[in-house]
């Protein structure tokens, strides 16, 4: 199947949905393609198609709360502007916590549940979990909503929106988000299944194939790296005893590994952090993770992994001088099919009033 409709697929489908980014506000029209006209409006840097089919699964439909809540995605956008502006971890906080939703069980907020009805673990308690940040913006965002509309929105929509908001604040694309996603009465613990960042490439394929994403697609979607930091003790043994040699990754360039040592301290135990910094900035989404890469200066072993195999070729394209319009334009598709993946949806699950505990 071709990752993005032709123009052939589009015209036949007579409908194609043309998303244009405005000044940080994405808005969506429908355009109907009468004949062999441009659909990718000049020059194609901010816009990107989207053929519905592809992307409806059932139940899910734009501006699902148009009737029922008919502010929502402003509020939901606002808030995360307004959190964004006081920390702006915040953006890749939210990011990572919807991946890391949608990879358990659909994107249906299991990951926001806390320890329920006497279980003692939750997906929250999963060891992939435990950096995971960015509940306390969840709670934030829900409880407005609450205000505005009781027992309405569903907390796995607003991780969605949330992370679309939250990568266009840091400079991504912007991409199309369905609603009508329901949250589920329970978490997953044990199917907690997310690539560990020592992954090796073969073990991250591996898993994002299992979620239906191709070779592609999954280093796409790794470029959310661009944003964000990791913490020392996720790369401490890269830098003094990788894989018990007593030596550093012989993946990392040297320079890099005096880099590291120096924000980790002595013996890496510096409760520090790191990323993929884009020049002159402190977040910035973007191709730069890839030319790291290249460059041997991945900071996760999962992520320098992507150059060890045969995802390099997507690593070089990405790196590639004209390599970042293709990166947002994959990463864009990626996202929306991340969105789609299982959701519940009708009168499957439920509307959670507090994200962290199922309703009654
Ligand atoms: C990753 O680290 C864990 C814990 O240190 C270890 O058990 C595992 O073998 C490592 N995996 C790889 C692929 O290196
Ligand atoms: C954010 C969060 O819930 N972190 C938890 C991850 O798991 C460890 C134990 O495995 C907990 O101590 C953390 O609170």
């Amino acid at each position: 199947m071709p990752r993005r409709p032709v123009r052939g697929t589009i015209c036949f489908l007579a409908i194609s949905l043309l998303l244009c980014t405005d000044a940080g506000r994405p808005s969506y029209a429908l355009q109907l393609l009468g004949d062999d006209e441009d659909a990718d409006g000049g020059d194609g840097s901010t816009s990107f198609s989207f053929s519905s089919p592809q992307t409806t699964p059932g139940g899910l439909a734009f501006g699902f709360y148009d009737g029922t809540c008919p502010g929502a995605e402003e509020t939901v956008a606002s808030t995360v502007r307004e959190l964004y502006a006081a920390d702006s971890n915040v953006a890749a906080a939210l990011v990572r916590l919807f991946f890391h939703d949608c990879f358990v069980h659909g994107c249906d907020a299991s990951v926001l549940l806390g320890r329920a009805n006497g279980a003692t673990k939750s997906e929250r308690d999963a060891a992939p979990n435990r950096s995971l940040r960015g509940f306390g913006a969840v709670d934030k965002i829900k409880a407005r909503l609450e205000k505005e509309c009781p027992e309405t929105v569903s907390c796995a929509d607003i991780l969605a929106l949330a992370a679309r908001d939250s990568l266009v604040l840091v400079g991504g694309p912007s991409y199309p988000v369905l609603t009508g996603r329901r949250d589920s009465a329970g978490s997953f613990y044990r199917d907690v299944n997310v690539p560990p960042p020592n992954a090796t490439y073969a073990m991250t394929l591996d898993s994002f194939a299992r979620h239906g994403f191709t070779e592609r697609e999954t280093v796409a979607l790794l470029g959310a790296h661009s944003i964000g930091k990791v913490q020392c003790r996720f790369f401490r043994d890269r830098i003094y005893n990788f894989a018990g040699t007593g030596e550093p990754d012989d993946s990392i360039d040297r320079d890099m590994v005096s880099e590291m040592r120096a924000v980790c301290g002595g013996d890496g135990r510096a409760p520090m952090e790191m990323g993929y910094y884009r020049q002159g900035r402190e977040v910035g989404f973007g191709a730069h993770y890839y030319a790291k890469l290249l460059a041997g200066r991945g900071i996760l072993r999962s992520d320098q992994q992507l150059t060890a195999g045969s995802t390099v070729r997507w690593v070089r394209m990405y790196a590639s001088e004209r390599g970042e319009e293709a990166f947002r334009e994959d990463f864009a598709h990626a996202m929306v099919k991340l969105s789609a993946l299982a959701p519940l949806t009708g009168s499957a699950g439920q509307v959670r009033i507090t994200c962290s505990k199922p309703a009654v």
